[in-house]
């Protein structure tokens, strides 16, 4: 398995695709739609343009739908939900379809749809995305971080060092054999350094920053949670995780 990270969808190569690809939005889109799917949302379905999901969306019952949109951190305004993970509870989202979109996650899950296997990850299902890995065993995996805006992010960085730190953990490969560009290698070392204090990396980025601006203490504490959830999204047709 050779592992490659890129910090942002505008650093992902256009000209390939690998044989799995790992988007990851921490702060907040891939920890929201892990929190759906482990609450018992019957998919969750991603938009990068809001006129589009609402087309998509009325199509559906409105008993069986939510939609979620954010912009700048906030919630869009008409859409029941913004993209708090711990709005998603099992009371709200059972049985229900999420339609979302938000600033950057959702680009950088449509940068990757059209790799065989597309997951979603966050550091709350890093365990169940390292197992899927080592079951699997693809040749090619890229990590896709969302940034912010098209440049880079700690949390998504730290998340991406966190699978990599697992797989080194689970396997016989060294650091060496694994890491397929520079990043890799750099991802391990900022888990490395902070994999005990987690949150207090998210204190430091600078998302982590505008979203405690926003009041989101809570989001944060909870997103910066390791192997919390055991659910692994994954897309099932173009833009649908489940
Ligand atoms: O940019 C995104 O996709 C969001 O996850 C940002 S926020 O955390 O909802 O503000």
């Amino acid at each position: 398995m050779k592992l490659f990270v890129y910090h942002t969808p505008e650093l992902t190569p256009t000209d390939k695709a690998p044989e799995c690809a790992i988007a990851v939005d921490v702060l907040r889109a891939t920890s929201t739609i892990a929190t759906v799917l482990a609450s018992g949302g019957e998919a969750v379905q991603v938009f990068s343009d809001l006129d589009q999901l609402i087309e998509v969306s009325e199509k559906w019952p409105s008993e069986k739908r939510l939609r979620a949109g954010e912009r700048g951190g906030a919630k869009v305004a008409g859409f029941e939900l913004g993209n708090s993970p711990l709005d998603c509870t099992p009371e709200l989202v059972e049985g229900r379809r999420l339609f979302i979109s938000t600033t950057n996650g959702t680009r950088a899950l449509q940068r990757v749809q059209d790799s065989s296997n597309v997951l979603a990850a966050a550091l709350i299902n890093r365990a169940a995305v390292v197992q899927f890995l080592l079951e699997k065993q693809p040749e090619t995996v890229w990590i896709v971080g969302s940034g912010w805006e098209g440049s880079y992010s700690l949390e998504d960085t730290v998340c991406a060092g966190a699978i990599a730190h697992s797989l080194l953990e689970q396997t016989q490969l060294s650091p060496e054999e694994l890491a397929g560009n520079d990043e890799v290698i750099s991802a391990i070392a900022l888990y490395s350094q902070w994999q005990d204090n987690l949150l207090g990396l998210l204190h430091q980025a600078s998302h982590g920053q505008r979203l405690l601006r926003l009041d989101c203490l809570d989001d944060l504490k909870y997103c910066s949670q390791t192997d919390l959830l055991d659910v692994l999204p994954i897309q099932h047709e173009t833009g649908v995780l489940k």
